[in-house]
């Protein structure tokens, strides 16, 4: 690319999404890409999915585990769009052979009740507009060869958001303990890790305030109906044709994804 402007790189991004292919960091041509500008690539993303017909239907965190924000070599959490086109219903397989190199993550989901709007939103008020928790799949698929990036480039490049799926078992916020909500995630029958909730910032609930409040500094809010991914509980685990990830919580229940050709 000759020249780096929010313009090229949705087309860049777009182009490799498409096209099953990943590439070098954006930063490697346009080192001096700032946060903000990365965001400004993020909604211009959306707004491109969205003239082609898409809808927003929720929000995501990334990164809010220290574990792995070490692996990814990045040091604070990000936000990123769900979209309609996103979403998977619980027992659809995951058609692999359509996307560059999925990885699933399990995570705690909010479906909210209330618009939650920042600044200044704590865990409180954001559990207080939660209407329901959901076990929950993330598939990411980073457009960057080997998730291999800077914090500008995977915040341009949606967060890594590819599809996602919540279960359809709805529980009410009301008398969960999420920050001790343990999962255990599964390949292929498996047991691959353990995890709880105290692993997203301590409490799902931080994140959610944290991507309020964060949506604000851009005159944006958390609304009603919205799905809320708020972060992988344990790394991200590749799905193959003929493979099955599953996850069993301990209140929320259990979900499963299976990859297909
Ligand atoms: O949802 C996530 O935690 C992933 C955010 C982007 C980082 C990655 O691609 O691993
Ligand atoms: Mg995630």
């Amino acid at each position: 690319m000759s020249e780096w402007t929010i313009d090229t790189t949705v087309g860049e991004l777009l182009r490799r999404e498409h096209g099953r292919e990943d590439g070098a960091r954006i930063t490697e041509g346009w080192p001096d890409l700032d946060l903000g500008t990365a965001y400004r690539i993020q909604d211009a993303l959306l707004a491109r999915k969205a003239s082609a017909g898409q809808t927003v239907v929720g929000v995501k965190l990334g990164l809010t585990s220290v574990a792995k924000q070490r692996r990814m070599g990045v040091d604070v959490p990000l936000t990123g769009w769900l979209t309609d086109a996103m979403a998977l219903t619980p027992g659809e397989p995951l058609a692999v052979g359509d996307f560059i190199h999925p990885r699933v993550e399990p995570e705690i989901a909010f479906v909210m009740g209330a618009r939650l709007s920042g600044p200044g939103v704590t865990a409180e008020q954001a559990m207080g507009a939660v209407q329901s928790v959901h076990a929950g799949f993330e598939v990411i698929d980073s457009r960057y060869r080997d998730f291999d990036f800077a914090l500008p480039d995977v915040v341009a490049d949606n967060a890594s958001a590819c599809r996602f799926v919540i279960s359809g078992h709805a529980v009410p916020p009301g008398g969960l303990d999420l920050a001790a909500e343990s999962c255990r995630l599964g390949v292929d029958g498996d047991t691959v890790d353990t995890a709880n909730g105290a692993a997203v910032l301590g409490h799902p609930a931080n994140a959610l305030a944290l991507a309020a409040n964060g949506l604000a500094e851009r005159g944006l809010a958390i609304e009603p109906g919205w799905i809320v991914l708020t972060g992988g509980l344990t790394d991200a685990v590749p799905l193959h044709p003929g493979g099955t990830v599953s996850v069993a919580f301990d209140s929320l229940g259990a979900l499963s994804l299976t990859g297909t050709h």
